[in-house]
């Protein structure tokens, strides 16, 4: 399935001191998430998107991937409680090297997508997810298209290749869209087993 190419391992080693300090906001179905804005020594800090991901592997975790409806309200209710304007999710757009040759991924806007934390590939962004009560993509957005729109590419020839929770920015409530990966954002980390097993394994007896 699709990878971004980038070493998986570098930031968890560092656990072993850090363990302690793993931030831990709320708990659902075997996994702890946290949001920045509320972890002092990230709060006034923005990311971009992959730089997002990295803040979230030193802690065990990764960019937050919304699979059920169930943990998409949660969130959506995270950031309506806490008035957070935007989030880097986990969601990307296979559209790297690799990518080209899967038919299955064709067209891209509507089949292309994936959550890059475990690698599972997202419903198709034009139906409503299969158990799911609504699309959780905007029907909106800069074109007033729905979603995903790539509408960066046509100004600035940057492709919008990363997902983003944003509440309300075109008046369309709490909703998901497609935003080019380089703008700066807050994100929600949500653990990862893969790197929770892999310190686990290399680190007998650590609480994680
Ligand atoms: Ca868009």
């Amino acid at each position: 399935m699709c990878e971004n190419g980038k070493a998986l391992w570098w930031s968890c080693v560092l656990i072993d001191e850090q363990s302690h300090i793993r931030p831990k906001e709320f708990f659902y179905r075997g996994h702890n998430y946290f949001y920045t804005g509320h972890v002092p020594a990230l709060a006034n800090k923005k990311f971009d998107w992959l730089d997002g991901r990295n803040v979230c592997r030193e802690y065990c975790m990764d960019l937050v991937s919304m699979e059920t409806q169930e943990e998409n309200n949660l969130i959506f209710k995270l950031i309506q409680q806490n008035d957070v304007p935007y989030i880097w999710t986990s969601g990307r757009l296979c559209d790297f090297k690799g990518c080209e040759s899967r038919k299955d991924l064709e067209p891209k806007n509507i089949f292309g997508w994936f959550w890059s934390a475990n690698r599972e590939k997202m419903s198709p962004t034009n139906q409503i997810p299969n158990g799911w009560g609504y699309n959780p993509w905007s029907q909106t957005g800069h074109k007033k298209q729905r979603q995903p729109d790539n509408a960066e590419f046509d100004i600035n020839q940057t492709a919008e290749s990363c997902m983003s929770v944003l509440n309300n920015v075109y008046n369309d409530g709490i909703a998901w869209h497609d935003v080019a990966c380089y703008h700066e954002k807050p994100v929600v980390c949500e653990d990862s087993e893969e790197l929770l097993n892999y310190v686990a394994s290399t680190n007998r007896g650590l609480r994680l």
